[in-house]
């Protein structure tokens, strides 16, 4: 639900309707990644604050400091926030916008990715290490090399492999990106250097980590994502087209990408045979929530499936101060999705 139709809004009565609360009420968070490492759930989200900044189409307003990474023993069960696990100004090469991060384990290291804007105005995504799933983390010196754009989400494939899948258009700079080379023309708007509506659809790029986890392997690829007609979706085709917000997930042996389609305010997701596609275009998660943006974790819990989510309702629709949620995710038998209403009728 974009900020403009908030005005008539009565969020007691929208907050009476919600299917979910929020996990924590102290701080703002959202963009919630969700894993569960050893038995209990993990939430890496991002920070939400107001810094002051002026609401523009680039997200100058998301100025997000920090992490806090959020614990549950269960879905059901209290959420509780572990404090500052990493803030930018232990990052020698970022300079703000810790925007959504994610996070991933391996031989008993936890690895946190994240974006931020470097001193230069480009988004990289770094990598931040603990021996604990909590934090504190580590930050290396520099952000990923050939890094760039926003949203990381780390997968571990069945046969141990690790794929980083990335990237947001507008504020988060993907259509600058588009020749391989950062584009720093003007203008700032956020719709300059996209594809033309009839163009096939920027896509999120995917990327298989280094052994370190602290590398691309390989150059990043794109994630195609096709129509009905076994076409690229296009540009055009905002309500399915990819925005950002990238997750992956696996079920019955099939690989789900899905993602926000930004403008129009979907969570969707396309279905594939490998981590790397092509997918197929499959349908609505969750529709639009109170707040201009909508982002998502999906991950599984002793044999039952939840959405991680977010909205701005405990801050009455402010578009930055958004928090995280969760509910529960069904799939009918030919392994679609179920639509999710964030709010009753
Ligand atoms: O939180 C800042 C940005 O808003 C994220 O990176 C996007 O996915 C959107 O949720």
């Amino acid at each position: 639900m974009p900020e403009e139709n908030i005005a008539h809004i009565n969020f007691d009565d929208l907050n009476n309707r919600a299917i979910s609360t929020p996990l924590v009420k102290h701080i703002y968070t959202a963009d919630p990644s969700a894993h569960v490492f050893n038995g209990k759930i993990y939430i890496y989200p991002s920070h939400d604050i107001d810094a002051g900044d002026a609401f523009d189409d680039l997200g100058s307003h998301f100025a997000m400091e920090d992490y806090h990474v959020i614990s549950m023993d269960s879905p059901q069960s209290e959420a509780v926030d572990h404090g500052i696990a990493l803030h930018v100004n232990d990052v020698p090469w970022a300079e703000k916008q810790m925007w959504a991060p994610d996070a991933a384990e391996k031989d008993g290291t936890y690895y946190l990715f994240f974006p931020a804007k470097g001193h230069d105005g480009i988004f990289r995504i770094g990598v931040a290490t603990s021996a604990s799933p909590v934090g504190p983390f580590t930050p290396q010196p520099d952000a990923i090399k050939n890094s760039f754009s926003i949203d990381p989400a780390v997968f571990k494939d069945d046969d141990g492999s690790y794929y980083m899948y990335f990237g947001g258009i507008w504020g988060g700079q993907l259509q600058r990106w588009r020749t391989g080379i950062f584009n720093a023309e003007q203008p700032e708007s956020p719709f300059a250097f996209l594809p033309g509506a009839s163009e096939p659809a920027l896509c999120a790029k995917v990327a298989k980590l280094s052994n370190d986890l602290s590398a691309f392997a390989e150059e990043p690829k794109d994630i195609v994502i096709l129509d009905e007609n076994d076409q690229p979706l296009l540009q055009g085709d905002t309500d399915r087209r990819f925005f950002e917000a990238s997750w992956m997930h696996t079920y019955k042996d099939k690989y789900y990408f899905s993602y926000s389609t930004g403008d129009t305010h979907f969570l969707c997701y396309a279905i594939g045979d490998n981590p790397c596609g092509p997918f197929r275009y499959a349908g609505r998660i969750l529709e639009p929530v109170v707040g201009w943006t909508s982002h998502h974790s999906i991950c599984e819990f002793e044999g039952k499936w939840y959405l991680f989510y977010h909205d701005s309702s405990m801050s009455k629709g402010v578009t930055h101060l958004r928090s995280i949620k969760v509910t529960e995710l069904t799939y009918d038998e030919n392994g679609h999705i179920q639509t999710i209403k964030p709010y009753k009728d």
